[in-house]
């Protein structure tokens, strides 16, 4: 019997990347996003493999819970569906953008998470991975309320798994580094210019590595579960303290 697994953000990156991942494994699919023309794009070129889609803001709390009910089975959640808006610094960011930041990366987590577990918990099977990232783990200017958003889902996931103990529900939070998708022309309202920067002279992770990721940590025996892994290119590094010296 295939497994199904539901992704959040499936119209672009790592979305779009794990759909057609699982897909080529004989995964079946449920796909949500706000862009139905582009899910659309992808139940016609995956076929069969997708069971469902949704088009849905993960922010609307009634329309996460109206569109997942009703669907099959859900082996697997991936939470997925997240941005980061702006970089300036806290006090010349725009407080619009935070709040997008936390109503979609915190409180879209959360809506999507408690729409699926009381079924994976009642069969006692199931597994929820959640895209953190190392701005959730590392400081830099200009990451203030992102980062914080993915540090609440790095916490919210092991609390998840202190409240799991005893059950076979897994839970995983994966922290990727520097990766090319349209994470930083949406960051950066679609100056794309700007954006290209932001990868211009390296080799950045592509959606398709985060894809054999999430593959990976689902495909282990079920005994298994990796709790955190971060993924970092390999021309990325931390930079130190930074330290303020008068002239
Ligand atoms: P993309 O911008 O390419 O994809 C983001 C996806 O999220 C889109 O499918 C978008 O779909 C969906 N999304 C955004 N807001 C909403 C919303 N309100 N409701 C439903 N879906 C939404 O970026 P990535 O693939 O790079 O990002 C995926 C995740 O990975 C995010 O959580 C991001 O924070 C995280 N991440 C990205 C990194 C990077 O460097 N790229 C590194 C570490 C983590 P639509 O617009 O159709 O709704
Ligand atoms: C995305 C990685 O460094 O742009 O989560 O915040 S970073």
């Amino acid at each position: 019997m295939p497994k199904t697994i539901l992704i959040t953000g499936a119209t672009s990156g790592f979305g779009s990347a794990c759909a057609r991942r699982f897909a080529a494994e004989g995964w079946k699919l449920v796909l949500t996003g706000r862009r139905k023309d582009r899910l659309e794009a992808l139940q016609a070129e995956l076929g069969r493999a997708v069971v469902a889609i949704r088009a849905l803001d993960v922010r609307e709390r009634e329309a996460v819970e109206k569109g997942f009910q009703d669907l099959p089975q859900i082996d697997v959640l991936l939470n997925n569906a997240g941005l980061a808006l702006g970089m300036e610094p806290a006090w010349q960011a725009n407080l619009d953008d935070w709040e997008t930041m936390v109503d979609t990366n915190v409180k879209g987590l959360m809506y999507c998470t408690r729409a699926l577990l009381p079924n994976m918990v009642e069969r006692n099977q199931g597994h929820i991975i959640n895209i953190g990232s190392t701005a959730g783990n590392w400081p830099y200017p200009g990451g203030n309320v992102y980062g914080g958003t993915k540090a609440f889902v790095q916490q919210f996931s092991r609390n998840l798994l202190a409240d799991l103990l005893g059950t076979r529900v897994r839970v995983t939070n994966l922290e990727p580094g520097m990766a090319k998708s349209e994470f930083s022309d949406v960051r950066f309202k679609g100056d794309t210019k700007r954006a290209a920067q932001v990868y211009s002279g390296t080799e950045p992770l592509l959606p398709e590595d985060i894809a054999e990721i999430v593959f990976f940590v689902t495909s282990l025996p079920p005994h298994v579960n990796v709790t955190t892994m971060e993924i970092m290119p390999s021309h990325q590094s931390w930079g130190g303290l930074a330290v303020h010296r008068e002239a």
